[in-house]
């Protein structure tokens, strides 16, 4: 799975990328301008033409170079607004009441890290979103409140605290709380600007505003949730997850048992993946996710891989250095990692277990062979801070 030799192999051939010098005798462009260069380029231009060479380095980096850099958006600073944006819009005026996070080396664009959308929905008791789908796939992880629901394709599930929910591609998808549950705040992660960028975005809005439910409220985690059981059968031809709705209760157990008999990853300790019940794969084509627990006290080393991954601090205190930058997070807290910046996890806490719920656009990477992985190897595995 991971390509580690070929990143090796890379890397040899990459050393000095900044260096005119290396780029020429490593067979790269390194031609110097002329008169009589720009007026060629200047009359390539008339056609809608260019010299390759002119572009060649910047379009063939010799590593993934991201134009997103780390950011932590921290809860606390967050909420007060998000729940503001409850008293200055309706649902139906706004679509979708989103408070989206950008990161700083898009802006503008509107992604949170490379080509992953997210932002935070608030829903008030009472307040029913209407029902629309678009060729975009999106997951939900909640936050707080009570009385949440989702209705994908006619399934109503309820939403709860760390609860990871899917609206894949296609599917006909609405929010709302009841009348007798509290506000609720969940994350929402699209990979929209992927879509936009790939030029395939579709969006429809429900002929009735609203669909009818026509299965039993939350069967889908009655019909797929057993761990390792597969129900007889049950037809399932779509290329995602048939499972909707990953409970945190049975999460968190899962990861406790397998942390009583495991060491663990040195860089992500005990780490796993949701996945399509049927297919043991990622829970959707251009989307996956995961959770992860660092027991106290665990000190993570660094490694990178390429892939955009935006993390939320499902439970417990920390840290992460990502790219040279210490980010401390507490629970609810959302941060993001680059493709191929280094980044290690630590768990302050001595007593107490952290878990990172985690998505990203992992399942791209490997079904285009684009996913490569390495560790640090300098300094003891573990970035130098500020440097
Ligand atoms: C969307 O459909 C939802 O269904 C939330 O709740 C956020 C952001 C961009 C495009 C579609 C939702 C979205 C979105």
């Amino acid at each position: 799975m991971s390509q580690q030799e070929n990143v090796q192999d890379y890397e040899l051939h990459g050393q000095g990328s900044h260096d005119r010098y290396r780029e020429d005798i490593l067979g790269r462009a390194n031609v110097a301008d002329s008169p009589e260069l720009l007026a060629y380029y200047k009359e390539l231009a008339k056609y809608n033409t260019g010299a390759l060479w002119t572009i060649a380095n910047k379009i063939e980096p010799w590593q993934p170079k991201s134009t997103s850099v780390p950011v932590l958006w921290r809860y606390r600073d967050l909420r007060k607004h998000v729940l503001k944006s409850a008293e200055l819009v309706t649902p139906e005026k706004a679509g979708r009441r989103v408070v989206y996070l950008e990161n700083p080396g898009k802006s503008g664009e509107g992604p949170a890290v490379g080509l992953l959308y997210s932002g935070l929905q608030i829903m008030q008791p009472g307040e029913a979103a209407s029902a629309h789908a678009h060729s975009s796939s999106a997951l939900r992880f909640i936050m707080e409140g009570r009385g949440a629901y989702t209705i994908v394709d006619g399934q109503k599930m309820l939403l709860e605290a760390n609860d990871f929910v899917l609206t894949p591609n296609g599917t006909w998808h609405e929010h709302g709380v009841e009348p007798d549950g509290t506000p609720c705040i969940w994350q929402d992660g699209l990979d929209m600007p992927l879509v936009n960028m790939l030029e395939a975005g579709f969006y429809k809005v429900h002929p009735d505003l609203h669909q009818a439910v026509t299965e039993p409220v939350d069967s889908s985690v009655a019909l797929w949730g057993a761990p390792a059981l597969r129900p007889q059968n049950i037809g399932w031809d779509k290329p995602y997850s048939p499972l909707f709705r990953y409970q945190w209760k049975p999460t968190y157990e899962a990861l406790k048992h397998y942390a009583s008999i495991s060491a663990g990853s040195p860089f992500d300790d005990i780490l796993m993946h949701y996945t399509n019940p049927l297919t043991g794969g990622h829970v959707m084509p251009t989307m996956g996710a995961s959770m992860q627990l660092l027991r106290p006290g665990f000190v993570g080393k660094a490694h990178r891989h390429t892939g955009s991954f935006i993390y939320q601090v499902a439970k417990g205190t920390g840290y992460s250095v990502i790219d040279g930058q210490r980010f401390d997070w507490q629970e609810r807290d959302i941060f993001c990692v680059p493709s191929w910046k280094f980044h290690e996890h630590v768990n302050t806490s001595q007593t107490e277990d952290a878990c990172l719920f985690c998505f990203s656009d992992l399942p791209v990477m490997l079904a285009l062979q684009l996913y490569y992985e390495e560790a640090l190897t300098e300094n003891n595995g573990h970035q130098r801070v500020g440097e």
